[in-house]
């Protein structure tokens, strides 16, 4: 038996996914989640044409041997496009060879080590009633663990923070599609700084104690400034701190360390366990922030987190809506697999995306379970899929109040 074709699709249930569909000679189906967030396009052609014709007639099966076949093989190692591309072909494959076992992912990974995965969703707002809104809507639906992002007196939108008023959806989307060129956010460290930590006590007072808080910086922070964050914001207990500063720095993680025990979080932007490898073995995190998307999929998401393991580092794996459901179900059945799991991001898709996806995620009480289906678990409806034409859609950039260009 071997791979008779290698499909990739581009749909825009209101925002932009490239699904890779694998299919074997026999006639099995498997799905892997490509999406790169404002650059899809370059992943598609990745997968199109340069790898779809390298795996025609390769054995399924050989899971492990096609993942070195593509990394080691390539010679240009690495990089979003890249892993993000070996990532669908691993999926797919995992998918497949699961479909063909009988049972669901999870079952291959060693089994469930828990009942279900907690889940963090995102609660935000342009001020605190707004915030408090979404922090109360979410409790009610049964979450026990939020992310918390809110605007800063004097600065406009922030990215992570979402317009609409309550009633409405508390999360934002990630990429606007916006023409030609990105939106662009005003920034200023100092106004955060001063700004944030009232509103963590804020959240304490109303919300009490049991209340599991994250937060992300996405990278905006220098390093002595992060510092000094993670110290001002000790009191009110986060559960992470996420991407305090910009991910290519790993020994920045170590001076926030030096001052401060708020647990840390990053990764979403790193690529591969290279990314980590200072900040594993110093033990500078907590918590590994990768999506299976963009790492190379899940054999190298699993060797990654087994890492993490032996220095007490666990997971918190990547889940915005930029990852499809695919990629999602790929993260959920790791999430219950592994021992050393933290928590999983969880951004709800719209309705349109869940009619090209069919999920059979189970929701309950803040815990997320993959379901029992045979293989990730998610199939892609390509009628459905064809309705939505890809509409391009950019990331915003952001500046200081001077115009500098700065990390956003
Ligand atoms: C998160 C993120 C995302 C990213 C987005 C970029 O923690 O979920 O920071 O919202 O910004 O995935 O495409
Ligand atoms: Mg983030």
């Amino acid at each position: 038996m071997s791979i008779a074709s290698v499909d990739v699709i581009v749909t825009s249930p209101g925002r932009n996914f490239v699904t890779l569909k694998i299919t074997t000679s026999d006639g099995v189906v498997g799905w892997g989640d490509a999406t790169l967030n404002g650059r899809e396009l370059s992943v598609a052609s990745y997968l199109s044409d340069h790898l779809a014709s390298m795996l025609i007639g390769r054995d399924e099966d050989r899971i492990e041997d096609t993942w070195q076949y593509l990394y080691r093989g390539a010679y240009w190692r690495r990089g979003p496009v890249t892993m993000a591309a070996i990532a669908a072909v691993d999926m797919a494959l995992w998918d497949i060879k699961a479909k063909k076992a009988g049972m669901p992912l999870y079952q291959l990974l060693g089994g469930a080590s828990r009942d279900g995965v907690r889940v963090y969703a995102h609660a935000s707002g342009t001020d605190f009633e707004a915030l408090a809104n979404a922090i109360t809507g979410y409790r009610e639906l049964g979450f026990t663990a939020v992310r918390v992002q809110t605007g800063v007196p004097g600065l406009g939108q922030i990215y992570g923070v979402s317009a609409a008023g309550p009633g409405v959806r508390y999360d934002y989307e990630p990429a606007k599609r916006s023409g030609d060129r990105p939106a662009e956010e005003t920034w200023d460290t100092r106004q955060y700084l001063n700004h944030m930590p009232g509103v963590f006590s804020k959240i304490r007072e109303e919300f009490g104690t049991d209340l599991r808080i994250l937060h992300d910086g996405h990278h905006r922070m220098s390093p002595i400034e992060a510092a000094r964050f993670a110290k001002d914001v000790e009191p009110y207990d986060l559960f992470w701190l996420e991407d305090a500063t910009p991910g290519e720095d790993q020994t920045a993680l170590r001076l926030i360390r030096q001052h401060s025990t708020t647990p840390l979080a990053i990764g979403e932007v790193f690529n591969t366990v290279y990314d980590y490898q200072t900040l594993i073995t110093e033990r500078l995190i907590d918590y590994v922030r990768s999506a299976v998307t963009h790492t190379g999929g899940i054999t190298a998401m699993k060797k990654l987190l087994d890492f993490a393991a032996i220095y007490g580092i666990r997971s918190g794996i990547h889940g915005p809506t930029d990852i499809s459901p695919v990629g999602m179900a790929a993260a959920l059945h790791l999430d219950l697999a592994i021992h050393n799991f933290g928590i999983q991001e969880y951004m709800p898709h719209n309705e349109q995306t869940l009619e090209v996806f069919q999920t059979s995620f189970t929701f309950d009480r803040g815990f997320l379970h993959p379901g029992d289906q045979p293989g990730l678990g998610v199939e892609l409806d390509e009628e459905a899929a064809g309705a939505f034409d890809y509409t391009k859609a950019y990331l915003p950039v952001n500046r200081l109040l001077d115009g500098t260009v700065h990390d956003w």
